[in-house]
């Protein structure tokens, strides 16, 4: 399947704990798969708690960097701050709702 603009989120942020079928994603789906990478599990997904998952799944980082013109740091950057809505540097499971309802 060829990855477009509105699948980003889930082949980045979410990539792994997800495969497609964005039109059936709920609410307690994404609060799963923020519990999933909330290691911690402090309620919160902080930025290496992005990092780790975001590096597992490198060469599509690879790839959505590359055609952003980014650095993988650089892209891995704006997509975190892009799930941190207020920028508080925690991304809360309604802040990954809202970012899916958006961008899906
Ligand atoms: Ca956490
Ligand atoms: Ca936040």
């Amino acid at each position: 399947m060829k990855l477009n603009s509105k699948k980003i989120i889930f082949s980045v942020l979410l990539l792994g704990a997800f495969s497609g079928c964005s039109a059936l994603i709920s609410d307690s789906m994404i609060k799963g798969i923020h519990q999933k990478m909330d290691t911690n599990q402090d309620g919160y997904i902080d930025y290496s708690e992005y990092l780790a998952d975001s590096n597992s799944n490198m060469e599509d980082v690879k790839s959505e960097a590359k055609d952003r013109e980014m650095s993988v740091e650089e892209y891995q950057k704006w997509d975190f701050n892009r799930a941190d809505a207020n920028r508080d540097g925690k991304i809360t499971p309604q802040e990954l709702i809202d970012l899916a309802r958006r961008e899906l």
